[in-house]
């Protein structure tokens, strides 16, 4: 009987450690693979990173990109640039996008080649200062995608 008692709590623990690794799967998932391009010294940039990184990124910095060819090469036009430029799933993200947005975009997968928050506006991630009013989200194509 104790035999029986034993055999039946090991079982038990072997179901315990089955399910805790079953629950522990969907968090030990891939993490989500960004590429970030800046020019060279940009802090700001590498605050941006930074707030990918927390979010769960897996974010490759090149930091001594030549943005401008960079920008060239994904069809990002000057007025939708920013400090830095990041490839992540099958979209360019330029700028100091909020996760959040990002997150929706690979959500929805629209037909559209990235967005941009053009410039680097007060209080976006990775830039200091409190947020005056909602950010405009771009398409690459200049059309609004979001607000936050
Ligand atoms: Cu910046």
């Amino acid at each position: 009987m104790k035999y029986l008692h034993l055999t039946d709590a090991v079982r038990l623990s072997l179901v315990s450690l089955f399910l805790f690794f079953v629950s522990a799967g969907p968090v030990a998932a891939t993490p989500l693979q960004a590429t970030l391009y800046h020019n060279p010294g940009c802090m700001c940039c590498e605050q941006y990173a930074e707030h990918l990184n927390e979010k769960g990124y897996d974010v490759k910095i090149v930091e001594n990109a030549a943005l401008a060819s960079v920008n060239r090469q994904h069809a990002v036009r000057r007025q939708l640039s920013s400090c830095h430029t990041s490839l992540i799933g099958d979209y360019v993200v330029v700028g100091h996008i909020p996760e959040p947005v990002i997150a929706q975009l690979l959500r929805e997968r629209p037909d559209i080649r990235g967005i941009s928050l053009p410039g680097m506006p007060t209080g976006s991630p990775g830039m200091p200062g409190q947020q005056k009013e909602p950010f405009a989200i771009r398409t690459l194509a200049g059309e609004i995608y979001a607000t936050y």
